[in-house]
């Protein structure tokens, strides 16, 4: 047995309570390496007396690594457990101390692995809509405009032309509202909008006043409206926290401007002299942008001043969740606090953070519900668009990045092909219809929320920011759209209504095809997808080079 690639941590993604009575045990081991993987388990007070022994599952299998899991009911969640472990020749006993060819239970169990007690308060609830949701990603100025009374004088941009960083459209709040039935009509039932408040440019991610609806967009009464639109329509409304930073022309800003270190403000900044001075740069900022000054998040008055913020468009508006921009730079310590307000304005209300990478430490249960899972963007570039993974290497990745965090987490991620932030997937496939439509049905069918990046069913093009942000185009020809096809997607998961468990992502015999299994809780799916140069087969299934398949209760779909 490979003794060096076992991994247990207690209170981790490998050890988390999922309800008051039940808790989640994983193990790594080294690929392969192992025949069989036990747990051997007891109340912690009672050592010796009532063992329990349960065989666990190989649940994921990644590049390097196996992941064994099993889910326990316990009468008593003072919990101790070594694992048990064959691996064709030798048991094995694995706890704290490491692996050893005996375990002394007589002398109680002092070098076990615990799970001290389950405290509800520690356990992360799964936000039930979260995990069957699917999302619609909006990009306001691009998208609709409807608001015939607006001054349009700021509109530099054709309906249609290419747009750059500075062009303005005119989409709107109004023009979101006229399209619900349309977004509906997708089965998508929420929506994730970039930022909507008062700032001078076209993404608005440099606010100046958090407490005004930008008048490009519309009003207070337009995001009203929009809410109870949406609600109407059994539909959830996720808006953009810019949190990390602000507009250099916001007021407080301004005031640490004009009055340096006299300011009230100036701590409420990270600056680095007596007055902040763009060159050479002497204050922190997002990303070398002079104008997006950043907030200094460890100072408690800006943490009540932001989540004085987060709450209020919950309580007076109700929507119902934040995305939470550039969140792996603003520190854990705002997150915590900004959590606990959240969820007590208004529980189901759901956080997902922005961190490009693991962010397994945010998504313990006390900081963010979920993140933007571009890990799994980059996989679906990396297998459909650049040849970087063939069908088992994709099958180990996908089990690598699902091995991250916990299955609670994996229920409630927000995926992604595409963003504002990112080329439009179907450009980087060459706009091959084929892998657009192969990778959407991977999308809607991986643990956790799929999120469409609007225009997507139209097959919009574009490369980098600002390309990616080009203007919906309504016009097109129904019959030469994704829409029904999106639609069918998203009825197959609300239909099926898929947990984590039951999840098996592997690679056919033949290395051929990528394969994806899905046991819901009303029925299951097998999607088979063929990216290799000749035909693949998986048992009596067979699958054309370029092709994929897709059965739902055992009969093809699509
Ligand atoms: C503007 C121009 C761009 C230009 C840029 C730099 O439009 O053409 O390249 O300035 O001068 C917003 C706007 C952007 C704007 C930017 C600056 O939407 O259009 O760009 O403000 O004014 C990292 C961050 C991540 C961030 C991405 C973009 O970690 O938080 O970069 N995403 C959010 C939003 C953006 C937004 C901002 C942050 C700022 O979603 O839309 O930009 O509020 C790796 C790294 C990641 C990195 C990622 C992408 O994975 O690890 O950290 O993300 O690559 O680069």
């Amino acid at each position: 047995m490979n003794q060096f690639a076992l991994l247990h941590i207690t209170d981790s993604e490998y050890c988390f309570p999922v309800s008051e009575n039940e808790i989640v045990i994983r193990l790594r081991t080294a690929k392969n390496d192992i025949e069989r993987a036990y747990i051997i388990y007891e109340s912690k007070y009672v050592i010796g007396n009532s063992q329990q022994k349960l065989q666990m599952k190989k649940e994921l299998s990644g590049e390097l690594y196996d992941y064994y899991s099993i889910r326990l009911k316990l009468e008593d969640t003072r919990l101790a457990y070594v694992f048990y472990l064959y691996d064709g020749k030798e048991y094995y006993y694995f706890s704290e101390d490491g692996a050893t060819l005996t375990y002394d239970f007589t002398k109680g169990f002092y070098n076990f692995f615990q799970y001290p007690y389950i405290n509800s308060a520690d356990i992360l609830k799964k936000e039930e809509w979260l995990s069957q949701a699917s999302f619609y990603q909006i990009f306001i100025d691009r998208f609709c405009m409807a608001d015939g009374n607006k001054d349009k004088n700021y509109i530099n941009l054709k309906w249609g032309d290419i747009p750059n960083a500075k062009s303005f459209a005119g989409g709107d709040l109004k023009g979101i509202i006229s399209k619900l039935e349309y977004i509906k009509s997708l089965g998508c039932d929420a929506l994730y909008l970039t930022p909507i408040f008062k700032s001078p440019s076209n993404h608005k991610y440099d606010i100046v006043d958090y407490f005004e609806v930008d008048p490009n967009f519309g009003d207070e009464t337009d995001l009203t409206n929009l809410v109870k639109e949406l609600h109407n329509r059994g539909m959830k409304l996720v808006l953009d926290a810019v949190f990390n930073h602000v507009s250099e022309l916001n007021d407080k800003f301004q005031d640490v401007i004009s009055k340096g270190k006299e300011s009230e403000y100036y701590d409420w900044f990270v600056i680095k002299g007596d007055y902040p001075c763009a060159s050479p740069l002497n204050y922190e900022v997002f990303a070398g942008c002079t104008y997006m000054p950043k907030w200094n998040t460890s100072n408690v008055q800006v943490q009540d001043y932001l989540i004085s913020i987060a709450t209020y468009y919950i309580r007076e508006f109700d929507i119902d969740g934040w995305r939470l921009d550039v969140s792996d730079e603003i520190s854990h310590d705002f997150w915590r606090r900004f959590r606990k307000e959240i969820k007590a304005a208004k529980e189901s209300a759901v956080i997902i953070g922005e961190n490009w990478h693991n962010a397994s430490n945010y998504l313990r249960g006390d900081q963010y519900d979920s993140i933007m899972n571009y890990a799994f963007t980059k996989a679906a570039l990396d297998y459909f668009a650049y040849g970087q993974l063939d069908a088992q290497g994709m099958a180990n990745k996908l089990n690598d990045i699902l091995a991250r965090n916990t299955d609670t987490v994996n229920d409630m991620m927000l995926n992604l092909l595409d963003s504002h932030d990112t080329d439009r997937f179907f450009s980087e496939v060459h706009e091959d219809r084929k892998k657009l439509k192969a990778a959407l049905a991977l999308l809607y069918l991986f643990p956790g929320a799929p999120s469409i990046f609007y225009g997507t069913e139209c097959y919009t093009v574009g490369g980098y920011d600002p390309d990616c942000r080009r203007c919906m185009d309504f016009a097109k020809d129904k019959e030469d759209t994704l829409n029904d096809y999106i639609k069918q997607l998203a009825d197959i998961r609300k239909k099926c209504s898929f947990q984590f468990s039951g999840t098996h992502i592997f690679a056919s015999e033949d290395k051929k095809l990528f394969c994806l299994k899905r046991q819901g809780r009303n029925g299951d799916v097998m999607l088979y997808i063929n990216e290799s140069e000749s035909i693949g087969k998986e048992k009596d299934i067979q699958v054309a080079p370029g092709d994929f398949r897709l059965f739902v209760c055992g009969g093809e779909v699509l």
